[in-house]
């Protein structure tokens, strides 16, 4: 097996997907740290292994992968005993795949990041009630997912749980999830957070972003 080396930071949801399925997996690996506020993303050095320099970056025997889907999905399958948490049945994956974009795309950009990069970055303290409707959207749907399964993509924990709940317990700390209108959220947060490995693996970092959300006192408006 060849050496892994994740680069990151644990504040970074898409990095927390990552750290879960690394655990998940038992699998030994060298966490480098990355300094997004200093820049280090943008490093000549660091741009080399990913010139999209975004972070979770992946290392695996001198090879460079990132986007934290491609990840979590390549080490299931190069080194997952078994294909739990990534089934290779088609149409089993298909729903995997089809909440791995949903993350990607409507969750990670459309709702968090278009909230917490003007909060964080462009010192913006009024979040518009439109972009919160965009988190109320994508609850609504998890409700929706969770329906008649435990886990978002059917009745096994898979890499879609560890990536959506990498975001979703960061976007609690911009708006809360009520157990009285999202139970089955609820009741799947709960179970996600009962992992032996979530509370280093991602709660820890979730408590880190949500605490750089809340010292920018915002405040939602029409
Ligand atoms: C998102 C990575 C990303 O935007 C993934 O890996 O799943 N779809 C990608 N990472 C952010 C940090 S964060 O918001 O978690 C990042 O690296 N931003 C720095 C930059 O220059 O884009």
């Amino acid at each position: 097996m060849g050496k892994l080396v994740l680069y990151g930071i644990d504040a970074s949801p898409p990095v927390r997907a990552c750290l879960l399925t690394l655990k998940a997996l038992d699998l030994p690996f060298e966490y480098k740290q990355v300094n997004l506020l200093q820049g280090e993303h943008l490093s000549k050095e660091y741009l080399a292994k990913n010139p999209q320099h975004t972070v979770p970056t992946l290392e695996d025997d001198g090879h460079f992968i990132w986007d934290s889907h491609a990840i979590i999905a390549y080490l299931v399958r190069k080194y997952g005993k078994d294909d739990k948490l990534y089934p290779k049945d088609f149409l089993q994956r298909a729903v995997v795949d089809q909440r791995l974009h949903f993350e990607s795309s409507v969750v990670f950009v459309g709702a968090l990041r278009n909230i917490t990069y003007p909060l964080l970055f462009l010192n913006e303290t009024k979040i518009p009630q439109s972009k919160i409707d965009n988190v109320i959207n994508v609850y609504k749907l998890l409700e929706t997912f969770l329906q008649n399964h435990p886990y978002v993509a059917g009745d096994q924990l898979t890499i879609a749980d560890f990536s959506l709940i990498s975001t979703i317990s960061s976007a609690v700390g911009i708006l809360e999830i009520k157990e009285s209108e999202y139970p089955k959220v609820s009741a799947w947060i709960k179970r996600m957070e009962k992992l032996p490995y979530y509370q280093e693996a991602n709660a820890k970092g979730a408590e880190m972003l949500i605490g750089m959300f809340k010292s920018k006192n915002f405040t939602i408006v029409p």
